[in-house]
């Protein structure tokens, strides 16, 4: 494959300044006249030839200032339109090219999605709908006139502000939007179609009067409300929290049901997936609630970090996504719990960024090279790209990272930036040397912090050693390491001095340090990482009685929470590597923690029902997976946790019946998706697994009676799942009478597909070689393939991991379909592969068997044979 470097980056030869584009839309034939005001870049190498980037493109005419080339002047190709010796002065361009929306099923570039048109341009999409200088710091005003049948597109939206609107010929229209913020063409969007929509007006903080709007398919509009909420919390969450105002007369939100990721920050034009925008007690959960209200954030934050000031170069990518998670994970917490939402991020962390670090497709929050940029859009990009930012807020202070925001908005506004324009602001500021800091952003590989303590009961004095590797390369300069810190006692957190702490803080950035705690009377637990101040695995030997300490006495809930996973997780690998018979035991290990949730539960359950629901989450087969790391045999992960489960249900029996009737009597007669009532439905649900991991029959009978009875998604799905893993007449019945009652909801069966991919039974893959024909799926659906496919090779790992190689046939299978039309997606089913290295020996056989399959078929994406040949390497 050709690599793309970072080293090798260069100025554009050429600037554009304006962009005049007009789009006639028509399904098989749309026609684009783009008119571009260019000039050499002072900054580019003077006399070069332009090469404007296409893909797949027929040009149909152009012209330079107004006059047709000369065939000798330029060539085009579907990838390329050269003009050898261009102009040395500023000249317009006219180009002229025609594009089939119905035939696009990759998704990139302009397409229909259930005969809407609409747009996606990062990355490298503009290329599919005319030749352009397609790189994020050529920046341009463009002005975009949109033509349509008017039956068929009546509403036609644009980046920026409505200009003006018409009639263009017997059944015809037109509009035309102008957007005076310069962007690169990554942000530009077009829509036209049928849509409902929801409005209102929102005032900045300096005055302007904005018009919001979330624009859906026909007869959804009062599924958009909660959507159209969510923006008008963003901008106001945003001028107060970093003090940024929207910066045009409009913002609109477009739903689609065709859409390869979550949404997409175009300039006042976001386009979502709807299953991002669409909500309603029946039809959405808790989770769904707060992801729209995150990815709408989101989105919207991107206007800031992302679109005022842009990316310099894709390599830069996590300068706007590492970014605007932060940021949009801050307004989380701050609409919700910030303690849960904390517990969340990290949980997703683990989850699916610690196993990339730690695999074939590691790579550094800033990749070096690159052979296909749409897979880089990844957990190490977005979620460690996050953390990145936190830390730096945690090194240098709020108040210090503000005033270094607002720098690097004041600096950098109108431009294409990079990283280090980022750091400098903040160095600026606070006149420190970032420059170790820095290297979180080169090294890949999750860094591993060993800790030992020491307590001297006569000097009073407890001493804490630091060691930091960073796996595979030891030999590297150390990181910059903020570790948030403290010390608990029987009684609660003890107050000691060490003057290397400051504000609760050690920064660990040498290879092994020290620190010292002076007048500590008794011996302390240490509550290290708090709140998770740094992504790194810790490894430190502290007993389950120390754990449980921290658990009843920490002041930190995230190190509470912390406390109870490790001694589950230390429960789990232990029967896991024991595996049955004795993984059957009476649990007498587990009889302190089982006793410690009791009492735990019995004082806080109720007052702070979402925190408790994770204290008795147990960590996931994945997780364990993970924290084991080698010789994975999933089938014992999944007897081990099993086995836990059902002790841990067993021993809280009681308390877990009561809480489950109390939770549901309080449940609220009308629908309210706040933090507060998802808690309280979370910790239900999360009594009624424990119930039914204890009793099977029991955990039936609440299970089909909450089914029959919820007044909501999140309740009824809930119980589904839970009827989902017991075999039988209950679980068909159920299943049969949710497929029924939203055989119309598409987003709704997504789910249901989901739950049967999750089922951890042998039948599972004729399952769902069975639900591939059903009416609703389609392999030309992400969101059907995601929740189908995806979720199985992701989340069911004793079905995708098989020794006899079924699973991953199943997915190979569908991956080698979905290439032929859609590569993005292809791509991403195939990174379930990534860890196939850490599998016990059979397994792994199968998995190399299998890429083996993959990487002999022909005519592989560039996507998926990019992916292929890391994950094998
Ligand atoms: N910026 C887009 C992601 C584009 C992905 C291109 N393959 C959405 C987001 O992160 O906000
Ligand atoms: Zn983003």
């Amino acid at each position: 494959p050709i690599l793309i470097h970072l080293e090798d980056y260069r100025p554009s030869d050429y600037l554009i300044d304006t962009v005049d584009i007009d789009v006639r839309l028509h399904p098989r034939e749309t026609r684009i006249i783009s008119t571009l005001a260019l000039r050499p870049n002072p900054a580019g190498r003077p006399h070069a030839p332009l090469v404007l980037d296409g893909d797949e493109l027929a040009l149909l005419g152009l012209t330079l200032d107004g006059s047709p080339l000369d065939s000798a002047a330029y060539s085009a190709t579907p990838a390329a339109l050269t003009v050898h010796e261009p102009p040395r002065r500023p000249f317009a361009l006219r180009i002229e090219t025609r594009i089939d929306p119905t035939a696009n099923t990759k998704l990139m570039g302009l397409y229909r999605s259930s005969g809407v048109y609409c747009t996606q341009c990062e990355a490298d999409g503009f290329r599919w709908i005319t030749y352009f200088l397609d790189r994020p710091d050529v920046m341009s005003v463009y002005t975009t006139r949109i033509e349509a049948e008017e039956d068929e597109a009546p509403i036609l939206l644009g980046n920026g502000n409505p200009k003006e609107s018409g009639p263009a010929g017997p059944g015809r229209h037109y509009a035309v939007w102008h957007d005076p913020h310069p962007k690169p063409a990554y942000l530009f969007a077009l829509v036209g179609g049928r849509l409902d929509r929801v409005s209102r007006e929102v005032t900045t903080m300096d005055g302007r009067a904005v018009s919001i709007a979330v624009y859906v398919e026909p007869g959804k509009a009062d599924r958009a409300d909660y959507a159209l909420e969510a923006i008008a919390r963003s901008m106001r969450w945003d001028e107060t929290a970093f003090g940024r105002a929207y910066d045009l007369d409009v913002f609109n939100v477009v739903a689609v049901s065709d859409f390869n990721m979550g949404a997409m920050e175009n300039k006042g034009l976001n386009i979502f997936n709807d299953k991002y925008v669409l909500a309603s007690p029946d039809t959405a959960t808790d989770a769904d609630y707060a992801a729209i209200e995150r990815i709408i954030a989101h989105e919207y934050f991107h206007n800031w970090s992302g679109n005022r000031v842009t990316c310099r170069d894709w390599f830069q990518l996590c300068l706007k996504e590492g970014l605007t998670v932060f940021r949009d994970q801050e307004f989380s917490s701050d609409m919700r719990s910030r303690a849960v939402h904390r517990i969340g991020e990290v949980r997703t962390l683990r989850a699916r960024q610690f196993p990339e670090d730690a695999g074939p497709l590691a790579h550094p929050v800033r990749p070096r090279a690159y052979a296909e940029i749409n897979n880089f859009y990844t957990a190490t990009v977005y979620e460690k790209g996050a953390e990145i930012v936190r830390m730096l807020r945690t090194l240098i202070g709020a108040a210090a990272f503000r005033a270094g925001m607002d720098r690097y908005f004041a600096d950098n506004d109108g431009r294409a930036a990079t990283v280090e324009d980022f750091l400098a602001a903040f160095a600026t500021e606070t006149g420190r040397d970032l420059s170790g800091f820095a290297r979180w952003y080169e090294r890949p590989g999750t860094p591993v912090v060993t800790i030992e303590g020491h307590h001297d009961a006569s000097a009073r004095t407890y001493r804490l050693r630091f060691r930091q590797r960073l796996p595979g390369a030891e030999d590297s300069p150390p990181l910059v390491i903020p570790i948030a810190l403290g010390l608990v006692g029987g009684r609660g957190p003890i107050a000691a001095a060490c003057e290397r702490v400051v504000g609760g803080v050690f920064v660990l950035d040498r290879p092994a340090d020290e620190i010292v705690f002076t007048d500590v009377d008794e011996r302390p637990v240490p509550s290290l990482f708090r709140e998770f101040s740094a992504p790194v695995r810790v490894e430190m030997v502290l007993s389950d009685t120390e754990r449980l300490t921290l658990l009843a006495h920490d002041n930190d809930s995230f190190n509470r929470w912390q406390a109870a996973q490790s001694i589950a997780m230390r429960l789990i690998v232990q029967r896991t590597k024991a595996d049955a018979p004795l993984a059957e035991d009476a649990g007498s290990d587990a009889q302190a923690f089982v006793e410690a949730l009791s009492t735990f539960l019995d004082a806080e359950a109720l007052s702070d029902p979402a925190f408790a629901a994770l204290v008795l989450g147990l960590p996931s087969e994945g997780d364990v997976a993970n924290e084991i790391g080698v010789d994975i045999d999933p089938d014992a992960i999944h007897r081990a946790r099993r086995t836990l489960r059902r002790h841990i249900g067993r021993g809280l029996r009681k308390r877990l019946e009561a809480l489950h009737a109390a939770l549901a009597d309080q449940a609220e007669a009308a629908f309210s998706s706040d933090a507060a009532s998802a808690g309280r439905r979370a910790l239900q649900n999360a009594t009624l697994d424990l119930i039914k991991a204890a009793d099977e029959e029991r955990g039936t009978e609440l299970a089909v009676a909450q089914f029959t009875d919820a007044t909501n998604m999140t309740d009824r799905l809930a119980a589904l799942s839970a009827l989902a893993t017991i075999p039988g007449e209950a679980r068909e019945a159920a299943l049969q009478a949710f497929a029924s009652r939203y055989a119309d909801e598409p987003l709704v069966l997504d789910k249901w597909f989901g739950i049967q991919a999750l089922i951890p039974e042998n039948d599972t893959i004729a399952r769902i070689r069975e639900l591939q024909d059903h009416p609703a799926f389609a392999m030309t659906n992400p969101n059907r393939v995601r929740a189908l496919i995806g979720t199985f090779s992701t989340a069911n790992p004793t079905q995708f991991a098989r020794s006899d190689g079924a699973g991953f046939k199943l997915v190979a299978d569908a991956i080698r379909t979905i290439d032929g039309t859609n590569p993005q997606l292809a791509a991403r089913l195939l990174t379930a592969f990534g860890s196939w290295r850490m599998l016990e020996f059979e397994r792994r056989s199968q998995a190399t068997a299998t890429l083996g399959e993959i990487a002999a078929t022909p005519g592989l994406s560039r996507d998926v044979a990019d992916i292929l040949t890391r994950t094998l390497a």
